[in-house]
């Protein structure tokens, strides 16, 4: 059962998308449960394996940010693909989240389609919601104002969507090598860390494994995205979740891709752009598995 490319799908259409799929693959697909967001959504993906023991995994989540939504169909994508071809769960056991902020996610749907954090009221203030991709602990910083886009939260994983991707890539740890979230927008593929330009240990290995995801986007769709530091390629940033899973040692490549923007302010391209976002996408998503799997 293959995802809608030529809309957008609300939250419920993707959770229940999720389900079937697992329902329909049970010799390779199982439910990737990692409990409630703050207002009790399921944050529900999916692991695809070919049921080995001491298989290697991935980790892919999209849509952290509420109005991303160019962001799930892509994760969508990665299952059908994934699900297709048995070779792909050879490489490794694959986890994916297709809707990392199911609150902020619906949220953008019903009251305000430029919403970005999570739903969790703030004592004291009138303004809702945490950046969750400022949350994760891996240096957080108690920096910004409530009311701010980049507003931290009270503490380091106060957010439960933070600390339930938090707390799987750290206790997968031993297995996981890449760790992907998936954003929108600007046609990059950030590396860490966001917090320094000073380079990490294995900088190379991170620049060469992005240039062949770049590399296999640039063959269907020319040449797009670029590979950057994400202090020196964008801003300043602590608490991101891709910082976190390279920061604590669960992965040694970690990355956020930032996808095509189009639209009013980039965040709301038009659904004809779906499908051709997630034909280009792919296969430098299966380019960087290949590349970090082999090295
Ligand atoms: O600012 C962010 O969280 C991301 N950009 S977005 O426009 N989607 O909000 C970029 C995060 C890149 N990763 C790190 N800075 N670690
Ligand atoms: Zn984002």
């Amino acid at each position: 059962r293959v995802a809608a490319y030529d809309r957008y799908m609300t939250f419920e259409e993707i959770d229940a998308h999720v389900h079937e799929t697992v329902a329909a693959n049970p010799d390779v697909a199982s439910l990737l449960d990692l409990g409630l967001s703050y207002e009790g959504r399921e944050l529900h993906g999916i692991k695809l394996s070919n049921g080995a023991a001491g298989q290697k995994s991935v980790w892919f989540d999209c849509a952290i940010h509420a109005r991303e939504w160019i962001a799930p169909p892509v994760c969508l994508r990665i299952i059908d693909e994934v699900l297709a071809d048995p070779a792909l769960r050879d490489l490794a056991d694959w986890y994916i989240l297709p809707v990392a902020n199911p609150d902020g996610y619906s949220y953008a749907w019903t009251d305000d389609r430029f919403w970005r954090k999570t739903r969790r009221p703030n004592e004291g203030s009138s303004c809702i919601g945490t950046d969750p991709n400022r949350n994760f602990d891996f240096l957080w910083d108690s920096v910004g104002d409530f009311c701010s886009e980049v507003y931290p939260g009270s503490s380091a994983f106060s957010e439960p969507e933070c600390g339930a991707i938090g707390n799987f890539v750290a206790s997968n740890a031993d297995s996981l090598v890449l760790y992907v979230a998936v954003h929108s927008y600007g046609e990059y593929i950030l590396y860490p860390f966001g917090h320094t330009v000073e380079p990490v240990p294995n900088v190379d290995d991170l620049i060469a494994a992005g240039t062949a995801a770049a590399d296999a986007i640039e063959a269907v769709a020319g040449a797009r995205y670029s590979v950057e530091n994400s202090a020196s390629g964008l801003y300043f940033t602590y608490g991101a979740s891709d910082d976190y899973a390279y920061g604590i040692n669960a992965v040694s490549y970690s990355y956020t891709f930032e996808l095509t923007g189009g639209g009013s302010g980039g965040f709301n391209p038009p659904a004809s752009l779906i499908q051709i976002v997630v034909d280009e996408v792919w296969p430098g998503v299966k380019a960087l598995v290949e590349y970090t799997l082999a090295n």
